[in-house]
């Protein structure tokens, strides 16, 4: 192949993002300069941030130019290696983009053990998405054996794992989720004592019901009014992780709520946010004791495969409207 596909920014989104803000190019394959790599993208992570990363203005990091290659996490395969710190057929992992080929520093790629687990799990429960439910609440939520935990989002990449190690922290395990297929998943796959599809029921009463004794600890990944529900609900020293709000990414206007921060006061509760990249010195502790657990099937991860660069943006935009079932993978080329 002398063709290297690109998928650009065309325009920031406004609201939700549609096809016409992205575009496929056909570019040159580049040449590795010195102590450059060549990697051939396999496998290609589409993840909520990206949004963020569509639109101007700075926040964690700064955001894609208009023409600029999308950014994402990459599992590939060296074709060409520059470096004596990869040699060709390595497996790697780093952000390198919507694209088929990348250009890449060694600084920039981790090598992925293609014994540890397939290999695409460098991108979810073995990636960043499994770092953030692992630390984000053994770390910011602090569950203790006896706890009350519900987390949001319960079915995708993160929520599925963090209600997971919950059980294994022996907690009471509460989800939420927009769908009935993807609320017996979370009961009758995972294990979880309850899940609640806050699209049809009555998320306060169902909570309720589900969390007799209030509610321990809170794994966030929506906000809005999923979360005004789960504050009024709250237990004395109740600890809220605060690490995603799906439900806020692709408004026009920014949302006021919450405004029940008066539980916190009540409860001596904590509210406290996240970045994963904060545990960073700790990832490889972590990933090793993921890979045992799903090695021992204590651990259960649901993938959702896309074939084709070409359809990153279809089902980017499906992911920011709960379309996925588990975590969302683009199969760039085969392994
Ligand atoms: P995911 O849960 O696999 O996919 C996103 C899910 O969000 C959708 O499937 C959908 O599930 C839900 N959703 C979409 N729109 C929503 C809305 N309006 N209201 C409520 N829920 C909505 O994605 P993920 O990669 O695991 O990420 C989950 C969360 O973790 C995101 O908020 C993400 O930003 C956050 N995150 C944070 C960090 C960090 O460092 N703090 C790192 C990674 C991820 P339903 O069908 O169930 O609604
Ligand atoms: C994420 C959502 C938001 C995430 C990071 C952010 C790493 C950061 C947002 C910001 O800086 O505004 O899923 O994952």
């Amino acid at each position: 192949m002398t063709v290297n596909r690109q998928i650009l920014l065309a325009a920031r989104p406004v609201g939700y993002p549609k096809e016409t803000d992205f575009r496929l190019v056909e570019t040159a394959l580049p040449e590795p300069a010195p102590g450059q790599m060549l990697v051939r993208t396999l496998w290609l992570s589409l993840d909520p941030y990206q949004r963020g990363r569509m639109s101007a203005g700075k926040s964690y990091a700064a955001s894609v130019e208009i023409g600029a290659p999308l950014i994402g996490g990459v599992v590939g395969r060296i074709e060409r290696s520059a470096s004596p710190a990869f040699k060709i057929g390595d497996i790697v992992e780093g952000w390198l983009g919507w694209q088929d080929y990348a250009l890449a520093e060694p600084a920039a790629l981790r090598n992925v053990d293609p014994a540890l687990a397939p290999i695409q799990t460098a991108l979810g429960v073995l990636g960043m998405p499994g770092m953030t439910a692992y630390f984000g609440l053994l770390e910011i939520g602090r569950p203790v054996p006896g706890d009350t935990v519900v987390v949001s989002a319960a079915s995708g990449a993160v929520g599925a794992l963090v209600g997971q190690i919950a059980k294994l922290s022996g907690c009471r395990v509460v989800g939420t989720a927009g769908s009935d297929r993807k609320v017996a998943y979370l009961v009758e796959e995972l294990g979880f004592d309850a899940g609640i599809n806050y699209r049809t029921e009555e998320v306060p009463a169902a909570l309720r019901a589900a969390c007799p004794n209030g509610i321990d600890v809170y794994f966030d990944n929506v906000g809005g009014e999923v979360t005004d529900a789960v504050l009024a609900q709250l237990a004395t020293g109740a600890r809220v992780a605060i690490c995603g709000q799906m439900s806020q990414y692709n408004l026009e206007k920014p949302d006021l709520a919450p405004r029940n921060l008066r539980f916190l006061l009540v409860k001596q509760a904590r509210m406290e946010g996240f970045l994963v990249f904060q545990f960073a010195d700790r990832y490889p502790l972590a990933r090793q004791r993921l890979a045992r657990w799903i090695a021992d099937g204590r651990i259960k991860y649901r993938e959702d495969v896309v074939e084709g660069l070409e359809n990153a943006p279809k089902a980017f935009i499906g992911l920011m409207r709960g379309q996925n079932f588990g975590k969302l993978l683009v199969r760039v080329a085969a392994a």
